[in-house]
């Protein structure tokens, strides 16, 4: 586009946006063709952006900006509006690897840092289903085959080698949010970060064990040096519960604003995490004790659903889809060895099995212990309660980053967390 076509970046307002976007087919289209006919409601409660919900006669649209710093924190910590260039571009990547689990996205306005995507309705932000004790039945399949189809379709083990370093290029930009998720999650939890807070004092004691923690403290160091040095897919980067969109029957994926080239179990431990927290937290959220001891079970099931689920169909891509130059059919198919195949699907998955429990390890303590944390614990308005629901996702993800090579099956973290929620393990 040449430059008199630019036009200079402006944040959007529930009173601007009707006289800025009127005429911008992508909303005429689906709204209405008369901007005075528009209803316009700002409902962003995420860290970082404006989302507008716009709707009118003709339907309803939701328009996401990025604003120039963090919105949790305040103009003192800038942030590049090119998040929404890296936002609009795995967005596009992921709905072509698993078509239909993200918003379709209806126009794309780089200097205006603003995205134009499917109105997800009736659809609720996960976390706040797992906090009310809501099931959703279809969870675990559609998430563990997101995971696998975005993850295998997004490396060297299927995409054209040029379009993957193409990609690995692009991503590659994305640097201040990489340094956001390098510092919050890997770091800043275990040192006194000035943006660190957590329940004091209640956790206290268990925040200075943690930091005088050598093998918790080398383990999230060796995790963070596979999150910046292992490129093997096209991540996520932010794959937790309020980044995902349900109804009874359906789940969607937003917010990729994260995405970057990273390790096959980020997005997987992230996931799982939210979903042990939200298990911790329940506590928290009964009438009586012991009245969401079912909901607590099925939210260890979806745990253990999402990872079979992934494996299952990351075998099957890798069977059916290994067309990358990994692993090629020439070394092993081709000359009649499926065997070789089949050890190599198997080394490639305990490799991701163990990075997996690790991110989920540090994800757990970085949502207790440092900026940015989770609704399911922060609405517990006792502080004691907090704090031991908090305690026991310290203690389960601690085992977890540390112990991340010796964890058996889905089964030992299972009962792992059962016993910690217990209390029959510290
Ligand atoms: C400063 S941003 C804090 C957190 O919010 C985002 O959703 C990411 O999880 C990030 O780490
Ligand atoms: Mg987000």
């Amino acid at each position: 586009m040449p430059d008199s076509q630019h036009t200079a970046y402006e944040a959007l307002t529930v009173d601007t946006l009707r006289s800025r976007l009127g005429t911008l087919p992508a909303m005429t289209d689906r709204v209405g063709t008369d901007p005075s006919a528009w209803t316009v409601e700002e409902v962003g409660d995420g860290n970082l952006n404006l989302v507008f919900i716009v709707k009118g006669p003709a339907g309803a649209v939701v328009v996401k900006q990025a604003l120039p710093y963090v919105r949790l924190v305040g103009e003192s910590w800038p942030l590049p509006l090119t998040r929404a260039y890296f936002e609009y571009h795995a967005l596009t990547r992921q709905a072509a690897r698993d078509p239909g689990r993200v918003p379709d996205v209806h126009h794309f306005d780089a200097d205006q840092a603003l995205i134009v995507m499917r109105y997800l309705s009736p659809h609720v932000i996960l976390r706040k289903s797992l906090k009310a004790g809501i099931r959703h039945p279809g969870l675990p399949g559609h998430l563990g085959l997101f995971l696998a189809r975005t993850l295998f379709r997004g490396s060297d083990l299927h995409m054209d080698t040029a379009r993957r370093k193409a990609d690995l290029a692009l991503f590659a930009g994305n640097v201040e949010l990489c340094d956001i998720t390098e510092n919050l999650v890997f770091s800043d939890p275990y040192f006194a970060a000035e943006l660190n807070r957590h329940t004091s004092p209640q956790l206290d004691d268990a925040v200075a064990a943690l930091r005088a923690d050598r093998d918790l403290k080398v383990a999230a160091q060796q995790l963070k040096m596979a999150f910046t040095a292992k490129a093997e897919t096209l991540l996520h980067g932010d794959l937790h519960t309020g980044s995902i969109m349900v109804t009874p029957d359906d789940s969607q994926v937003i917010d990729p604003e994260f995405a970057t080239y990273g390790p096959f179990g980020f997005d997987i431990g992230m996931l799982l995490a939210n979903y042990l927290m939200a298990y911790f937290a329940q506590a928290g959220h009964e009438a009586t004790p012991a009245e969401r001891d079912g909901y607590r079970t099925w939210l260890l099931d979806v745990t253990a659903d999402t990872w079979d689920v992934f494996a299952a169909e990351f075998g099957r891509l890798w069977r059916t889809e290994r067309t990358g130059i990994l692993h090629q059919a020439s070394l092993y198919e081709d000359q009649g060895d499926r065997l070789a195949a089949e050890q190599a699907l198997h080394h490639q998955l305990d490799a991701i099995w163990a990075d997996t429990w690790g991110f989920c390890g540090v994800e757990m303590h970085r949502r207790i212990l440092g900026l940015a944390h989770i609704e399911e614990f922060e609405s517990i308005d006792d502080p004691d309660i907090r704090a031991a629901c908090e305690r026991k996702a310290l203690v389960l993800g601690r085992h977890l980053a540390v112990n991340r090579r010796q964890i058996p099956s889905i089964a030992a973290v299972r009962e792992l967390a059962e016993r910690i929620e217990r209390e029959d393990l510290r």
